[in-house]
Formats: structure tokens, C-alpha cells, sequence
């Protein structure tokens, strides 16, 4: 996510995956260059094996996963968007273990004629997981491939009965300063907030992930709970969830109500509808320097499509 030059965010934000990567290397080779007595990589980088996180049970794979290359969980848990961790791309994976991810609570309420808070162990434990390895295509135009592990977001919906008045769904991160660094600054309006139409909430694509390669979610990617919608640009998929609400009317979200003209509520993965300050024809997928063009609903049009066929979606981007 980028925000207007002159809000006063440092530059690093800006900072290209190329420059990024070299960054790191040019920090791993002067590492292997002293020696290594002292710190070592994982130290330096906060950088947390994949064999640290619990695998979850039970995990089916899914007919919805695409075969396209996954990236590796070092991409996947060192290059992240999460400004409660800070701006930069690296800040997530070294700040977010200040998150305590478990016990965890999400509430479900607003319209509907059962409304509860849930615990997230027990929603995993009660649930069917299913591998679902979706692209994730950030607004910044870089791409992803991530086999998250999760449950339809239509499976926790429908046991909360929504009345006819839910028109829309709203997400609510967790608000907690002494947890979370970067809500200190107003960098953006805490907590973050996103929102999703009723079908769109409702359509199989979408899920709640709860972990990722078969292991629980890393904080920097949103534990415990996080949104998936893979038609949408990645600021929709709102991370570290506690309260999910049916509401009447189109809900705020965060980017749009920090730059409306950049951000809007839809967010579709759209080639042709440019951000205003830079294409998003092309994509470039992390880890590899190629660019690829971006496919309309980000290569999901088949499956969601349908839902958009009324709207004008260069006025609704
Ligand atoms: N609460 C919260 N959720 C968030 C963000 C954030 O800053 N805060 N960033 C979003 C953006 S811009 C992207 S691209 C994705 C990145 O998810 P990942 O780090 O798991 O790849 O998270 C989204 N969810
Ligand atoms: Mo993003």
C-alpha cells in the first residue's frame, strides 16, 4: 500500500521489491562476511522458521487453488503490509511479536438473529480446513502465490442468520496500542476497517485463513484470523480480526477514508482501471523480476464476474 507523497512517511515505503531484496542480500552477505559470531541471520531479521509454527490438523485440499507457483514461506512471512507493525515491508515480521495471537475472541453481530463471539481455537477445531492457494494481488502492482489454510467465510455467516436488512459486512482489526507499535502513530485511522457486500461475503472464493503452508498464521500475515478475497486488491484482506458486523449500509474502509481518490471500496483487481498515480496493467510476482499482466478479478472472473455485470466499475473502483 503506498500513501501520498507528502504525508510524511519515510521514503522506505516506496522502497521497490528489487532494492528491497538487495537490501536484505547485500545485509545477508556482510553478514556471512564477519563471520556470524555474534548475531545470527534469524536474529537480525526476526526471521521465524516455518518449523516454529504448529501444523494444523485435518486440512482438505481445494478444487478453488490455482497451480500457479507457490512463493516460499520466506517471501510469504518477510515481505508484508500491516502498518500496526509499520510502514516498511520488512517492519511486520520484526515488530508483530509484540501480538499475542491466542486466546483470541471474534464477535459476529449486527443484523442477523444469532449473533456470538467465537473463540478461534474452537472455530478451527470445529471446522473443515481447507487448503486454498490463491494469487494476492497488492494495489503496488507486486504479486503473490499462498497456500493459506482457512474455512469459507459463508460457513461462520451462516450460522449468525442474517436478517434481510444486512446489505453489507464489516471487519474490525484489533485495537490495541500496547500490542500493536505502529497504532501509535496516525499513520492511518485505527483500528483498521474493511468491508465487503453481502454476496461478495457470501461467495465461495471468499475465507477466513487461520494459518498458511499447514501451519498456523505467522502475526506479521494476521493471526490468529485474517480475511482472503483474492478478486480484490490485498488491503481488502484485513488481518487479526475481532469483530465481524452485518450492516445496513456500505461500510468504511480504512485506505479509502486516508486517500478516496486512490482507494475505493470495491478494490477488484482491475487492468483496466489505472490507480491514478501508476498503472495496473502488469504485476510483478515476487521473487521473480518478470512482469506478468494482471487478469481482470486478478484471474477469478469466472467465479465472480457474475456479481459485477450491473456495475460500473470504473466509478465503483
Ligand atoms: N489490519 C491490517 N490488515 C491489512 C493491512 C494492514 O495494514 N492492516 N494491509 C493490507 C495490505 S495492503 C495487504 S497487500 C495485505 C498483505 O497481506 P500479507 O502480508 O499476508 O501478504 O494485508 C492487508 N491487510
Ligand atoms: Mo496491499
Amino acid at each position: 500500500m503506498l500513501i501520498k507523497k507528502g504525508s510524511g512517511i519515510k521514503s522506505s515505503l516506496i522502497t521497490s521489491q528489487k532494492q528491497y531484496l538487495k537490501r536484505r542480500q547485500f545485509i545477508k552477505y556482510s553478514l556471512a562476511a564477519v563471520g556470524s559470531l555474534v548475531l545470527d541471520k534469524s536474529q537480525l531479521f526476526a526471521e521465524t522458521s516455518e518449523s516454529e509454527y504448529a501444523k494444523l490438523p485435518n486440512i482438505i485440499p481445494s478444487s478453488y487453488s490455482t497451480n500457479d507457483k507457490t512463493n516460499s514461506w520466506e517471501h510469504i512471512t518477510t515481505y508484508n503490509n500491516f502498518y500496526e507493525f509499520g510502514t516498511s515491508k520488512e517492519d511486520p515480521a520484526e515488530n508483530a511479536h509484540s501480538l499475542n495471537p491466542k486466546p483470541w475472541k471474534i464477535s459476529i453481530e449486527g443484523h442477523c438473529k444469532n449473533p456470538g463471539e467465537y473463540d478461534v481455537d474452537d472455530l478451527v477445531k470445529n471446522n473443515q480446513l481447507e487448503e486454498r492457494v490463491y494469487r494476492l494481488r497488492c494495489v503496488e502492482a507486486w504479486s503473490m502465490v499462498i497456500p493459506w489454510v482457512g474455512i469459507p467465510l459463508k460457513t461462520v455467516l451462516d450460522r449468525a442468520e442474517p436478517t434481510s436488512k444486512a446489505q453489507f459486512v464489516e471487519f474490525v482489526t484489533l485495537l490495541e496500542p500496547k500490542q500493536m507499535q505502529g497504532q501509535n502513530s496516525s499513520v492511518l485511522q485505527w483500528p483498521y476497517l474493511e468491508g465487503l457486500r453481502m454476496d461478495e461475503a457470501m461467495n465461495p472464493l471468499t475465507i477466513l485463513a487461520v494459518g498458511l503452508y499447514g501451519r498456523v498464521l505467522p502475526s506479521q500475515n494476521g493471526a490468529p484470523i485474517r480475511l482472503v478475497v483474492p478478486w480484490k486488491y490485498g488491503f481488502k484482506s484485513i488481518k487479526s480480526i475481532v469483530r465481524i458486523r452485518f450492516v445496513e449500509k456500505m461500510p468504511v474502509n480504512t485506505w479509502n477514508v486516508s486517500a478516496p481518490a486512490e482507494y475505493g471500496f470495491y478494490a477488484n483487481v482491475n487492468p483496466g482501471v489505472d490507480h491514478p498515480r501508476w498503472s495496473q496493467k502488469k504485476e510483478r510476482r515476487l521473487g521473480s523480476f518478470s512482469k506478468k499482466e494482471t487478469l481482470l478479478f486478478n484471474g477469478y472472473a469466472e467465479q465472480v464476474g457474475h456479481m459485477y455485470t450491473d456495475l460500473d466499475l470504473k466509478k465503483w473502483f
